[in-house]
């Protein structure tokens, strides 16, 4: 201990250890992820060529790349890694968020990142037992289940689902269902295809179709709630297709199951179609859409993450008027230092402890130790702060518990 401090400093200096200590202990239940149960094979992405070709980096990489872009993807993903590397990691420093997630990945396996060595690392990622490897991500990360994105409208994934397999408890289904309700006529064909009698016109048949559609994969897959991304213009009541299916499928099947419906609101999809998933962008959502879905279905539960940093205030305020509404993570573009940690702060300061504060939305497996690591040192400042603020009146086991999936099991009533 440095010599010099006041007592209120030493006590301060002591709270904040007691805080990270507990803040990097807890185990989470990681409630938004891309991650897959082992059974999918090679939907669950791993390794350094996985790490090195995701989305986040490869919109960056593109910054400094002068190849066009569908040469780019005709590339074998090694080649697009290589790339990639080159570009963010040897010829400029790798500052960004993502960038630093790769560095901070690496060095939490106990592998060596000054010496840049690729060739080292793709030897090493080679080694891997994956089962092995995955047990220990999971336990370096501290993530004790992971909630999966489930879409049955994913040819690779529906397959799995419909031959059957036998389940690892650590991964929790969420059914996701953005093509039902963004792109509801070719949907329609699909569901046709499948045996759901449905028109594209939305009469009281096809509504109760799509209800059996939905009925069918959340006992299939035991799905934990049931979501969706929606773009900033998104309306509710509105007289759309979308809006209709909500209301009258979705809705009424949440209630049946007891099941709540996660809305992530204000993804800009294909700003740049020529970057394929790293051409999203992001746009204020006008938050009356969700107001009046609290409003309107009491019955109804809602999970909610906003997408825009100008939508964050508001989010938080709705938090506090509606119980049948809970608030999650920094997504996405909100995932950077300076954003999760002002968001976070908010947060704390206006809703309280009934919220989940972060999700990691990690598409390869070893981005959960990033996430993690970088998020947990966000939150011990935010809570060793009001903790601080509050005389040390707060018991920060329970209330690290509930930030990290507690409260949303309470609110999912399980
Ligand atoms: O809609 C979503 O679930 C988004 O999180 C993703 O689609 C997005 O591409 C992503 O990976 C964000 O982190
Ligand atoms: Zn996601």
């Amino acid at each position: 201990m440095a010599t010099g401090l006041s007592a209120w400093e030493r006590k301060r200096a002591e709270l904040a250890r007691r805080v990270e200590k507990v803040v990097a202990t807890t185990p989470v239940l990681d409630i938004h992820t891309h991650l897959y149960d082992p059974a999918f094979k090679e939907l669950l992405r791993w390794g350094i060529d996985d790490l090195l070709t995701y989305h986040y980096l490869v919109a960056e990489a593109f910054c400094h790349l002068d190849a066009p872009y569908d040469k780019f993807w005709a590339l074998p993903k090694t080649r697009q890694a290589q790339l990639i590397w080159d570009a963010l990691f040897v010829r400029h420093s790798p500052v960004s968020e993502a960038c630093r997630g790769v560095l901070t990945t690496l060095k939490l396996l106990g592998l060596e990142v000054k010496r840049r060595d690729l060739p080292a690392l793709r030897r090493w990622f080679a080694q891997q037992n994956p089962e092995k490897h995955l047990t220990r991500c999971l336990g370096l990360a501290r993530v004790e289940k992971v909630c999966m994105t489930n879409s049955p409208f994913d040819d690779p994934e529906r397959t799995v689902w419909e031959r059957g397999f036998r389940r690892d408890e650590r991964f929790v289904a969420a059914l996701r269902i953005d093509p039902l309700l963004l792109d509801w006529p070719n949907t329609a064909t699909r569901l046709s295809g499948w045996g759901y009698r449905v028109g594209v016109r939305l009469s009281a048949s096809t509504i109760g179709e799509v209800r059996r559609f939905l009925a069918d994969w959340t006992k299939r897959i035991r799905a934990k709630y049931l979501m969706v991304s929606l773009p900033p213009a998104f309306a509710f009541p509105d007289g759309n297709g979308c809006a209709e299916l909500i209301e009258r499928a979705v809705l009424p099947h949440c209630r049946e199951f007891d099941l709540p419906f996660a809305v992530m609101l204000g993804v800009k999809r294909a700003v740049n179609r020529q970057l394929g998933l790293a051409g999203d962008g992001v746009g204020r959502s006008d938050l009356g859409a969700l107001q009046n879905l609290c409003a309107g279905f009491p019955e109804n539960k809602f999970l909610a993450t906003v997408l825009a940093r100008e939508n964050q205030h508001e989010l938080c305020v709705l938090a506090r008027k509606f119980r049948n509404l809970h608030i999650f993570g920094c997504w996405w573009f909100t995932n950077v230092p300076t954003v999760a940690e002002e968001m976070t702060r908010m947060r704390l300061e206006l809703v309280g402890l009934s919220l989940t504060a972060q999700q990691s939305d990690a598409r390869v497996l070893e981005q959960l130790l990033y996430k993690w690591t970088h998020f947990r040192e966000i939150l011990a400042r935010a809570l060793s702060d009001k903790y601080a603020d509050l005389l040390r009146a707060g018991e920060i086991e329970r209330d690290v518990k509930d930030l990290f999936g507690g409260a949303f099991e309470r609110f999912c009533g399980t």
